[in-house]
């Protein structure tokens, strides 16, 4: 059997090939690496989005395409594999007919119909082993978070001057920020499954909600969503079929509506109305504020009255996070319940 280096050493790999895949869409970023005894590697894959071979399977082939046989082989997988059939088949039955003599995987699936691929495999007499990994956890936080809650991993997102204020007093609330935190934001777009604004937004703003890292219109466009109950017609967020109409005030049911569409990663970009009622419900998971060095006196702030009346109830974010962009800042804090 490999020593705990030679897996540790091949965890690392497995979750660098499964960052080269797609940050959106419904599954998870997964990587496999099979090594031998002594810790060679005979096979890696990572999974390249929903549809497409899963990373254990894709492990194997990669091996068979060397002519290296795996049969006795360790497994090592950023996620637990999975037993289910979905749009693709089980990965336990793919290792289990490779011959894989053990498994070692580092996030358990939380998946209702694909979970449990460690006990299958445990039964079978294929030792499947959970190697924590902070790098693996990290890489599959969102999508894990959705699948336990049943709703999409949610992040609010707002811009704001230094004294708080997302607006200025007569409404106008474009060009807070500079530049480089615009573009930030529009790299967070092109990775999510989904964009939603309050119908006040649209009103106000009429935002293409579209994603443009760099400028151009990336490949994946998330698809826009508009909560609330007001007339939009007409607004850009119309303008193809890749938008959808919450018309309820209910945040739960809003979110339940986009987990039925398979969407794992949402941010929400305004406005006050729904940010607000998002994190009243304990539904944020994530805040992103890009903070400018101006000042205003006057205006909406991001978030209304939550009923906080005192120091010690503040909400508190943990896994702070803090990004210059230009002459901006972006403050990132994670607000998860588990
Ligand atoms: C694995 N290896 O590489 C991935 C897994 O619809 P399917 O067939 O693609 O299945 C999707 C589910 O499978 C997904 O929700 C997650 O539970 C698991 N993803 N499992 O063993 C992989 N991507
Ligand atoms: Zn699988």
């Amino acid at each position: 059997m490999p020593d705990d280096s030679a897996i540790q050493a091949a965890l690392a790999r497995a979750v660098t090939i499964a960052a080269r895949g797609p940050e959106h869409g419904p599954n998870p970023r997964v990587g496999c690496v099979i090594i031998a005894e002594d810790g060679t590697t005979l096979g890696e894959g990572w999974h390249r989005g929903a549809g497409t071979p899963h990373a254990e399977v894709a492990a194997i082939a990669d091996a068979r395409s060397a002519g290296r046989d795996v049969r006795g082989a360790t497994a090592v997988v950023t996620l637990e594999p999975c037993a289910h059939t979905g749009r693709t088949g089980p990965c336990v039955d793919a290792l289990t007919q490779a011959g894989v003599a053990q498994v070692r995987y580092a996030v358990p699936d939380p998946g209702d119909a694909s979970s449990g691929g460690a006990a299958v495999l445990n039964e079978r007499g294929i030792p499947a082993v959970h190697v924590p990994d902070a790098g693996a956890s990290a890489l599959t936080r969102r999508w894990v978070t959705a699948m336990r809650l049943r709703r999409p991993y949610v992040i609010a997102k707002w811009a704001s001057t230094l004294d708080g204020r997302m607006a200025a007093a007569d409404g106008t609330s474009v060009w807070i920020t500079g530049d480089e935190a615009r573009d930030h934001a529009h790299h967070v777009r092109a990775g999510v499954d989904a964009i939603a604004v309050g119908t006040g937004t649209v009103r106000a703003d009429d935002p293409r909600l579209s994603a443009r890292p760099g400028g151009e219109e990336s490949a994946h466009q998330p698809l826009r969503a508009v909560i609330g109950q007001s007339e939009t017609t007409g607004a850009q967020v119309w303008r193809d079929a890749n938008a959808i109409a919450l018309r309820t005030r209910d945040p739960h049911e809003a979110l339940a509506i986009l987990h039925a569409r398979e969407v794992r990663t949402l941010v929400v970009e305004g406005g006050p109305t729904v940010l607000s009622a998002l994190v009243r419900e304990g539904l944020v998971d994530e805040v992103n504020a890009y903070i400018a060095p101006a000042l205003l006196g006057a205006g909406p702030s991001a978030i209304e009255d939550l009923g906080i009346g005192t120091m010690s109830s503040a909400l508190r974010g943990q896994d702070v996070n803090f990004q210059p962009l230009g002459a901006d800042i972006l403050v990132t804090a994670h607000f998860s319940r588990g």
